[in-house]
């Protein structure tokens, strides 16, 4: 039995969704909610102490990291194939995935914060000392610091123009490889577009929706309509936001 602890818009959740809608995988959903902190509550905390989503547990063990879990998934249930069976394209495959954790993941979080992260808390106003509390819950101490860092500072326009620029080298190195073949990792679909996904989803509703628009990126756009298309992607961006007064839709 698959269970999935995740929250609805997190980019490293809709990975490991995309991954399960792909193979066909059923999993019970448990919902963690991020901006109540069930992350760092102490039943959570058993599951995955680094104080983030998603967290799969399989048959009683649990696993954690996202783009551990695609590999997992893909070992483990191997009869629909998302890693090219080719060593120099499943090379490649690993190379989106790592660069979707280097460069993908830190700078949308930035570049998340102001206009969305920030945005949902100011929702619900808590006081300093609920701000605290929350940040003494958290096991880690990297995310605790950021959180406290950001709730004080936000993001400096500074600090987001930077995380737009490595964003753009990326998104441009996808426009290339994309111009040579079909998918991230050649010819067939893979663990790397989905590794990536997720991403330019995200990047489609931060301030510069252009970095990845046809007239800047025609075969990352058009790769883009290619994986919206597939029926697993509907299934895994249609988890439904439980919270209904959330002011991000997407
Ligand atoms: N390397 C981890 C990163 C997980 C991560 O950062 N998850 C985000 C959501 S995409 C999270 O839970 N953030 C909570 C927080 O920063 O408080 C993975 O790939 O699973």
């Amino acid at each position: 039995m698959l269970t999935l602890y995740h929250y609805w818009s997190s980019v490293c959740s809709q990975k490991v969704r995309l991954c399960l809608a792909e193979k066909k995988l059923s999993f019970d959903s448990r919902h963690i909610d991020l901006f109540t902190f069930e992350h760092w509550k102490p039943f959570y905390r058993k599951i995955n102490n680094k104080g983030v989503v998603p967290a799969l547990d399989h048959d009683g063990k649990i696993i954690i990291e996202s783009n551990v879990l695609l590999e997992y998934l893909e070992d483990k249930f191997p009869e629909i194939r998302l890693r090219p069976g080719d060593a120099y394209a499943a090379a490649q495959m690993r190379i989106w995935i790592f660069n979707s954790e280097e460069i993908a993941h830190t700078n949308v979080n930035t570049a998340s914060h102001n206009p969305r992260h920030a945005v949902r808390l100011a929702q619900k106003p808590l006081s300093e000392e609920k701000i605290a509390q929350a940040a003494a819950n958290c096991p880690n101490p990297i995310i605790a610091a950021r959180f406290l860092h950001r709730h004080a500072h936000g993001v400096s326009d500074a600090e987001e123009n930077q995380a737009y620029v490595a964003l753009d080298y990326l998104l441009g190195m996808m426009e290339e490889t994309l111009g040579a073949t079909p998918w991230l990792a050649g010819r067939d679909y893979s663990l790397a577009d989905i590794a990536m996904a997720p991403y330019v989803n995200r990047i489609e509703v931060l301030k510069r929706p252009e970095m990845v628009g046809a007239a800047k990126r025609p075969r990352l756009a058009a790769w883009w309509q290619k994986v919206q298309a597939r029926p697993a992607f509907q299934e895994a961006f249609a988890f439904a936001n439980p919270d209904k007064n959330d002011p991000i839709k997407r």
